[in-house]
């Protein structure tokens, strides 16, 4: 027996303009933030999500690394940062030969490595970056590079002397394929001067995107949600994304990223509950008709929210990262999440949701899950 639930009459009229291709404005996103009826909101996210990538969910198998953690931006959400002369203990500030060494150091059979760190004057400068993303092209020329986020793009262009344009065309150069979505905190001016006044400013960090799509290389957004702002300030961010897509198209996947509150200044705030994250993506997906992905990444929602997301407009679960401890973001900020995930393990859950399980890489090529590399690196 089929079972359908009376629709909320307000969701009607946003469906028909999902249909028929029409954006969807402030008030339709408040609406679908508000509704009781969540069963419709989830099918109409699904709909969506089936009209751009059918069945398939996505994973990567990867590597992730934090290089540094030594940060002097001082955003209030974060616990990760490290301010060198006062908390010497827990300085990690890797040498770019050890990153290299932990991304072999579980094998190579990976299509992407993700790294992002802080704002550290010892180590975001292209002296150390350029030779060592060469190293990783020369050595694994089948791994993408999926590394730092427009803040440490913008910190780099600063501390160079560089325009955005040059800058990026520099890291291009020495094998950029894909810029990560963070530092896009909250667009709306008001609450982004609350929680992050010293870092990349909103219109930076759209520039610094559309920047890099105009030069070729993809990118990521993301948006801290659960923290001060309001649900108008969300809509704002989602809307400023799909406008900046529309004039310089080249995001891949929107992250809705659940602040986590252990061990910083917002800690007030408490954690998001399923609820509002199921809500969140299934959002994001009708808002971004102009975005392919929409990823619940395992690590910061929770693998089993990420599964349930996969009913709600998300297709993608990130990836496998490496089986060594380097995730220090969601780690220190309290993050339940282990810090490695077998690929069966993504296949078996979209899988039970009965979805298709597709491997990727950052620009979403798509391998057999049993791909492996044509040659080793030369360890
Ligand atoms: O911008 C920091 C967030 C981001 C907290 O591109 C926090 O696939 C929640 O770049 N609670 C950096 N969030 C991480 C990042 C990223 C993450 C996931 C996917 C991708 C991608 C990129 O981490 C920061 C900030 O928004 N963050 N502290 C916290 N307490």
């Amino acid at each position: 027996m089929q079972l359908s639930y009376p629709m909320d009459p307000a969701l009607v009229a946003i469906e028909h303009k999902v249909d028929e291709g029409i954006p969807l404005s402030m008030a339709d996103g408040l609406a679908l933030f508000t509704t009781p009826d969540l069963h419709n909101l989830g099918r109409m996210a699904r709909k969506q999500k089936e009209r751009k990538s059918g069945k398939k969910v996505f994973y990567v198998l990867n590597r992730y690394i934090n290089s540094t953690n030594v940060c002097y931006a001082g955003c209030k959400f974060c616990a990760f940062a490290v301010d060198e002369f006062k908390e010497k203990d827990r300085v990690v500030r890797m040498a770019a030969d050890v990153v290299f060494a932990k991304a072999i150091e579980t094998g190579n059979n990976f299509n992407q490595i993700h790294i992002v760190g802080g704002h550290d004057p010892r180590q975001l400068s292209l002296d150390y970056w350029v030779p060592l993303m060469r190293k990783f092209k020369e050595e694994l020329p089948h791994v993408q590079l999926s590394f730092f986020t427009a803040a440490e793009i913008e910190y780099m262009a600063k501390r160079h002397r560089m325009s955005f344009a040059e800058i990026i065309g520099t890291l291009k150069d020495a094998g950029l394929d894909n810029v990560n979505g963070g530092g896009a905190e909250i667009f709306a001016e008001e609450t982004r001067k609350k929680i992050c006044p010293n870092k990349v400013n909103s219109e930076n960090w759209l520039a610094i995107h559309e920047e890099l799509h105009r030069q070729g290389i993809a990118s990521n957004a993301t948006m801290l949600y659960g923290q001060i702002e309001s649900l108008e300030d969300r809509i704002d961010h989602l809307i400023r994304l799909r406008e900046s897509q529309r004039k310089s198209p080249g995001f891949n996947a929107f992250i809705p990223l659940a602040f986590h509150p252990d061990g910083n200044e917002l800690n007030d705030c408490g954690w998001t509950t399923g609820l509002d994250d199921i809500r969140m993506f299934a959002v994001s997906r009708l808002m971004l008709d102009n975005f392919d992905h929409i990823k619940a990444y395992w690590m910061i929602q929770g693998i089993k929210v990420c599964q349930v997301a996969l009913e709600f407009g998300a297709d993608d679960m990130d990836g496998t990262h490496g089986s060594t401890d380097e995730e220090l973001i969601y780690h220190s900020a309290g993050t339940s999440s282990g810090q490695y995930v077998d690929d069966r393990e993504f296949r078996r859950l979209i899988e039970a949701a009965g979805y298709e399980p597709v491997r990727r890489n950052s620009t979403y090529d798509e391998f057999p899950h049993d791909w492996t590399p044509p040659e080793m690196a030369k360890v």
